[in-house]
Formats: structure tokens, C-alpha cells, sequence
């Protein structure tokens, strides 16, 4: 699958729910994993690959061995979201650019996985910087919309220099 890259305006959408969990679905969340891992990403959604429904991805493992694993989250529902952390994020549709962000140090999530079956995740660190990252893809927010306006402007800046014929 092709990634869309910013300022590509279909990174701006808003995904809609996912209804049908059949053969079809799997096979589009099996073709986004393997688009991930080729592009040596730790968190891809549906969004950024022109599939505009509220699925996103998160394995950390290629960062930090510990974790290695691939969640698949659909649907997902913010339970809770508490404290504050600062991490360093970059984004496959912004290759090259990494900023500091502020989220939530420790997050709680609902979600269905491929099958349709409710789950539930807590996380903290890494974990639960990617999960709000792409979560942010879903309602078409880049993480550059989150900096501070002076960041933002500062990164503006460069991206439109970077992206100047
Ligand atoms: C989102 O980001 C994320 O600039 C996933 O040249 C980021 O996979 C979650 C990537 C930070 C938590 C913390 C970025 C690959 C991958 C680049 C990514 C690049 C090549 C970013
Ligand atoms: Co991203």
C-alpha cells in the first residue's frame, strides 16, 4: 500500500466506524501491517493508507524488545487518559520530522478486535504515545497540529522547505 504524505488533504478526514468484520477487513489490516514494517513504522492508521475507516495499528517491538507484538485496534473509545508525558514522535505521512509532543502519560482504551470482540488495553510510555498518536489519525490530526504555535511554525517552515520543488 502507498502512504499518503502531508499535506496530502485526505490525512485531514475523519474515518468512520468499521461494520463488517469479515475476509475483507483481515486482509486490508494484513496488507497495512506489512506496509508498516516494510516502512520501519511502529504505528500506522487506516487513514494514512487511503482506507478511511477507525482502525489503526501499534507494535512497538522494533523500539523496545520487550513488547513485541502487533495490536489491532477498531473502533476504538477512549476510557481514560492521565498525566502528562513529553516523547519525541515522528510520523510515516511526515518522514524526516521529529518533534517533541505532549500527551497523556497513561491512557485506557476500548476497542474491538479483527474479530469483532471487545477488548481493553492499558498502556503508559511508548505504547501510549503511539496508541494516541494514530488514535489522532482517525479524527485527521497530525501530531504537528499539538506542538506549541512556535514549534508548529518552526516545523511549518521547514516542511514547506523540504517539500518546495
Ligand atoms: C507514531 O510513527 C509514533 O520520520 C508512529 O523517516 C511516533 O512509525 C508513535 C518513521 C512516535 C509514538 C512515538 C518516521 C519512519 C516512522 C520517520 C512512526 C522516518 C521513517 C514513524
Ligand atoms: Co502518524
Amino acid at each position: 500500500m502507498e502512504i499518503l504524505k502531508y499535506p496530502d488533504e485526505r490525512l485531514r478526514k475523519v474515518s468512520v466506524p468499521v461494520i463488517s468484520f469479515g475476509t475483507e477487513l483481515h486482509r486490508t489490516l494484513d496488507d497495512m501491517a506489512r506496509t508498516m514494517y516494510r516502512s520501519r513504522g511502529i504505528g500506522l492508521a487506516g487513514a494514512q493508507v487511503g482506507f478511511f475507516y477507525r482502525v489503526f495499528m501499534v507494535d512497538i517491538g522494533v523500539q523496545d524488545e520487550r513488547h513485541e507484538k502487533l495490536y489491532e485496534f477498531i473502533n476504538p473509545e477512549w476510557v481514560s487518559r492521565s498525566g502528562k508525558a513529553n516523547w519525541d514522535e515522528g510520523c510515516l505521512s511526515l518522514p524526516g520530522f521529529t518533534e517533541t509532543v505532549s500527551r497523556a502519560a497513561r491512557i485506557c482504551l476500548k476497542y474491538l478486535d479483527r474479530h469483532g470482540r471487545e477488548q481493553k488495553i492499558e498502556a503508559e510510555e511508548l505504547l501510549a504515545v503511539a496508541i494516541q498518536h494514530e488514535y489522532d489519525h482517525l479524527d485527521g490530526i497530525l501530531f504537528i497540529d499539538r506542538l506549541s504555535s512556535l514549534k508548529r511554525r518552526l516545523l511549518k517552515r521547514k516542511l514547506e522547505k523540504a517539500l518546495a520543488p
